[in-house]
């Protein structure tokens, strides 16, 4: 018997801050999606292509799904629910019993006759077995899904579980994608984003959410043998700014020291790092605005 060649995308979907893009990232081996404790950090549709010998799988990690009122939230929930309907299987991520929250998600599974896999994550925080069991109970009456996996994103727990349980769950099909392409996000896609991941570790409340981050030029400094990488910060009101700078500029500072060394990593180039912050009011709100930071051209 010939082997024979699968391939699928599979979209990684749930409600914000379950583990997704960790999940994305831990199936990869790499990092290709930011990742923090607060909701609402992934923003676009990523793309991370897994080669073998007999299989491709492209997951695809998507925004958190919720019902947020301005209109970024909006158009990153399309994000997420134009990847439903586009995949041929869904890793539908849970890390608590199931609450109404997510019969939202549940909905647009059934609209998509979708084939969904249901993934417990986060079990390295739960206290037990009976405790892992009464999550997978609380959903089994309100979709068919295909199969059940508890694993941990974060410790590596069970993940070959998934690549062992989604590849018979593909048809035959042949490689969409060079073997060597692990991601369709642009270096200087990832560099803006590592940017904000940092700004979300460092910032609270409203500020982590009224960001954006845009590359504005990227130059390769041959005396210094260095990239350098100016970068533009987008905030909404001037008090953001200054919560952003912190005092004598300690904040920005830090945030531009633990970009640059993640960037450093990723380029395997010395970067030197510029960082400026600018306030355009009530951007999340304005089609223009968004469009021209980087957001609703993938939905
Ligand atoms: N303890 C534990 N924490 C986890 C695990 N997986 C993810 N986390 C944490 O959960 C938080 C959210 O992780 P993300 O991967 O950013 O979650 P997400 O679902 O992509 O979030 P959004 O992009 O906002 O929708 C982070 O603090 C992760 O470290 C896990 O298996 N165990
Ligand atoms: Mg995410």
């Amino acid at each position: 018997m010939t082997n024979k060649h699968v391939s699928g995308f599979v979209a990684i979907i749930g409600r914000p801050n379950v583990g997704k893009s960790t999940l994305i990232n831990a199936l990869m081996g790499e990092k290709i999606a930011i990742m923090s404790p607060k909701p609402q950090t992934t923003r676009h549709r990523i793309m991370g292509v897994l080669t073998k010998e007999n299989y491709q799988i492209i997951f695809v990690d998507t925004p958190g799904l919720h019902k947020g009122k301005d209109l970024l939230n909006k158009t990153i929930d399309k994000v997420a629910v134009s990847a439903i309907s586009d995949v041929d299987l869904i890793l539908y991520v849970v890390d608590r019993k199931k609450d109404d929250a997510q019969d939202h998600v549940i909905n647009y599974f059934k609209q998509a006759n979708s084939k969904v896999v249901l993934v417990i994550n986060k079990i390295d925080t739960l206290p037990s077995k009976t405790a892992i069991d009464e999550i997978i109970v609380s959903y089994l009456d309100s979709y068919p899904f295909l199969a059940v996996i508890p694993i941990s994103a974060k410790e590596h727990t069970y993940l070959n579980k998934i690549e062992e349980i989604i590849v018979p769950l593909l048809d035959e099909g042949p490689r969409f994608f060079p073997e060597e392409m692990k991601t369709d996000q642009s270096e200087e896609k990832l560099m803006s984003e590592l940017i904000r991941e940092k700004i979300l570790y460092h910032t609270e409340q409203e500020v982590p959410h009224a960001v954006a981050v845009v590359i504005e030029s990227l130059e390769e400094n041959q005396e210094l043998n260095t990239l350098d990488v100016s970068a533009l910060i987008v905030v909404e009101r001037t008090t953001q700014k200054q919560i952003l700078i912190g005092k004598g500029g300690e904040k920005m500072k830090k945030i531009g020291m633990e970009a640059r060394k993640e960037i450093n990593h990723l380029l395997h180039t010395k970067i030197h790092l510029t960082l400026w912050v600018k306030v355009k009011k009530d951007w999340r709100n304005r089609p223009s605005d968004l469009k021209s930071l980087g957001y609703g051209d993938d939905v």
